[in-house]
């Protein structure tokens, strides 16, 4: 007997259509590594789950392996999801939009935990990492906008930064959040465009 139920193993990308909701209900879902992605440094592994424009994920773990995590197109909402130990990245956004972020984690990212490959806005809330190397990076070299907050977070040993960018267009924020061993709260930003309070 266990209180815990397996895993379930994800051996084909989940699709959650255009404005539909995803609700895990607590289950924990891992990466079929033959299929997805072992959760490695491996570029061009594939995502558990796909959200089209304006989807919803929620009330999901997910365990190791990772794979490429969660991609999202457009906009999309994430609440109440725990990256146990994420993958080659967590979370991307692939397509312009909004992505809110509430509640849940993300442990143990070798590298990002949130990258953004396209113009748009990250807002994350009442959100805990630890043991990352970034929280969210904007994708190297690229000039689109990107507007990040973080708000009332805990957010530890942080081996790069938290918030990183290149792009002089860029814009991040950081509200009512508690650090624990971070290297840099920003990076790669113009200053005037950040701020912490
Ligand atoms: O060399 O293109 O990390 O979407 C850089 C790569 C990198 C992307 C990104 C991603 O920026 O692979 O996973
Ligand atoms: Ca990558
Ligand atoms: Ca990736």
């Amino acid at each position: 007997y266990s209180a815990h139920a397996a895993p379930e193993v994800v051996h084909k990308t989940i699709l959650v259509k255009a404005g539909e909701v995803y609700d895990g209900k607590g289950k924990t879902v891992v990466a079929d590594p033959d299929t997805l992605g072992d959760g490695s440094q491996k570029e061009a592994q594939k995502p558990i789950f796909k959200l089209e424009n304006n989807a919803t994920l929620k009330n999901v773990i997910i365990a190791a392996p990772a794979a490429d995590g969660v991609h999202v197109y457009g906009n999309g909402t994430i609440s109440n999801v725990t990256w146990e130990d994420v993958g080659e990245d967590a979370l991307t956004l692939k397509e312009p939009g909004t992505v809110n972020i509430t509640g849940g984690g993300a442990y143990h990212a070798y590298d990002k935990v949130f990258q953004i490959n396209a113009e748009g806005t990250i807002n994350i809330k009442n959100f805990r990492a630890d043991d990352i190397g970034k929280l969210v990076r904007q994708l190297g070299g690229s000039t689109f906008r990107v507007n990040m907050t973080l708000d009332n977070s805990d957010i530890s040993n942080v081996k790069d930064s938290i918030l990183r960018s290149d792009g002089p267009n860029s814009k991040a924020k950081i509200t009512n959040t508690r650090y624990h061993n971070v290297k840099q709260l920003f990076k790669g930003f113009k200053s005037s465009n950040t701020s912490e309070s």
